[in-house]
């Protein structure tokens, strides 16, 4: 009984990383240069560690400084998003009026989202029946990212300042999961066939695997 609740086990793992994606900064209908192309806009960079507030309470206040700002063309800085004013500080990224002819200075892929990183495992138990035909039966937990770590930003890549979910980093890609099974394993004989025996004909091992306990 003890050889049978202390024998057996298995584990298993693998480990992923992943460098983080980058992303091109624009903003979608909006033609701040004026050259008849609305969907390509990239800003100028303001404040590199400005906050970025996207959320739908931001958005809705007019108070609320967005991390987006725009440049009337006199230097007058308000929200992009609320209209709120605001100073140079406090904008990651600024644009001027539409058809202004401005050329944003901010490059392609200046942003770059958090790297991924997963530890997905594997613990297994094998017990043996004393059972004709049947060998063992194997139980098995599969766990994807069994330390639950957040991949963030990476389910929703979105560049787009006119977006609600511009550089959403609460997105997750890819949380913690379980799966069960087992699999019970057989052993049987080849069919006898006259003539001489094949060297490696005695036994053939099948499996069946059910899952989804
Ligand atoms: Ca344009």
């Amino acid at each position: 009984m003890l050889t049978m609740l202390l024998g057996g086990w298995g584990t298993s793992g693998i480990t992923s990383f992943q460098s983080g994606t980058p992303q091109t900064i624009f903003v979608n209908g909006f033609d701040v240069n004026g050259d008849g192309e609305t969907a390509n806009d990239r800003p100028d960079l303001g404040n590199p560690k400005a906050p970025i507030n996207y959320s739908a309470a931001c958005l809705s206040s007019p108070t609320c400084i967005t991390g987006v700002g725009f440049n009337d063309g006199t230097g007058t800085l308000t929200d992009f998003n609320t209209g709120a004013p605001g100073t140079a500080n406090d904008f990651r990224y600024i644009l001027f009026p539409a058809n202004s002819g401005h050329q944003g200075n901010l490059g392609r892929n200046t942003f770059t989202y958090p790297g991924f990183m997963t530890f997905d495992a594997s613990i297994i138990k094998r017990i043996k029946l004393p059972m004709e035909h049947a060998q063992a039966v194997e139980l098995r937990m599969d766990m994807f990212n069994a330390f639950n770590h957040p991949n963030l930003g990476l389910g929703s890549l979105n560049g787009n300042i006119n977006s609600v979910n511009f550089l959403n980093l609460d997105a997750t890609r890819r949380g913690e999961q379980e799966q069960f099974g087992w699999c019970r394993r057989l052993k049987k004989e080849a069919k006898s066939r006259p003539g001489p025996k094949p060297e490696n004909a005695e036994v053939a091992e099948v499996a069946e695997v059910f899952w989804g306990l």
